[in-house]
């Protein structure tokens, strides 16, 4: 299965996407974690990215996209994957149809995670207390969410205009969003 998650910051994509994923044996490939391994390794993509993540800006598509086309060559997504953060532009989902059009495949699902958005800045604060990490600024949080409303949310409707689009609950106990997650896929 090739699933698509989608929401907006702090909506719970990591979080559910880690148990979903493991549960369907497939990857989970967030691009926001592979950013973050490469700014703690000190690599040249991660210096790169971290001046736009800092910033609450996304990394510029054609950064990304390289970075997503050499993972899904990985011998591990022959079975399908869960992209948790991909594709965020208009640009990327036109270039992740290409790379699944080159290998014969196409998207099963693409699932958006509604959340309230005064709930998504208390989790992203939280966070912020618990973990430190450098985009959970107030300041940054709210640039995310205006990215997110301008660049991401958008891309509901091209899904949804392919009959792909499922929109699950992402409010509520961590373990109720991931059941509703996994009926929502049939799992
Ligand atoms: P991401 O890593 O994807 O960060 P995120 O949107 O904040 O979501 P995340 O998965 O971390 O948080 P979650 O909602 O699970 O991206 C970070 C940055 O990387 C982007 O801003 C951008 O710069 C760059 N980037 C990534 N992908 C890109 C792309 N395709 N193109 C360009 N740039 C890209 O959880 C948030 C918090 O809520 C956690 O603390 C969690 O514990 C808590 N939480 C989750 N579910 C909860 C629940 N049900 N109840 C209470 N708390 C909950």
């Amino acid at each position: 299965m090739r699933v698509v998650l989608m929401g907006p910051p702090g909506a719970g994509k990591g979080t559910q996407a880690v148990v979903v994923a493991e549960r369907l044996g497939i990857p989970h490939i967030s691009t926001g974690d592979i950013f973050r391994a490469n700014v703690s390794q000190g690599t040249p993509l991660g210096v790169e990215a971290k001046r736009f993540m800092d910033a609450g800006e996304y990394v510029p598509d054609d950064v990304t996209n390289a970075m997503v086309r050499d993972r899904l060559t990985h011998d591990d997504c022959a079975p399908g994957f869960l992209l948790d953060g991909y594709p965020r532009t208009l640009e990327q989902v036109g270039e992740l149809d290409s790379m699944l059009t080159a290998s014969g495949s196409t998207i099963d699902r693409a699932v958006e995670l509604t959340v309230d958005i005064d709930e998504v800045v208390v989790r992203l604060v939280k966070r912020a207390q618990e973990q430190g990490r450098a985009d959970d600024t107030e300041d940054v949080i709210r640039r995310r969410l205006e990215v997110y409303a301008e660049q991401t949310a958008p891309l509901t409707a091209v899904y949804a205009e392919r009959g792909l689009l499922v929109q699950v609950d992402g409010m509520g106990a961590v373990d109720d969003v991931t059941a509703r997650l996994l009926a929502a896929l049939g799992a």
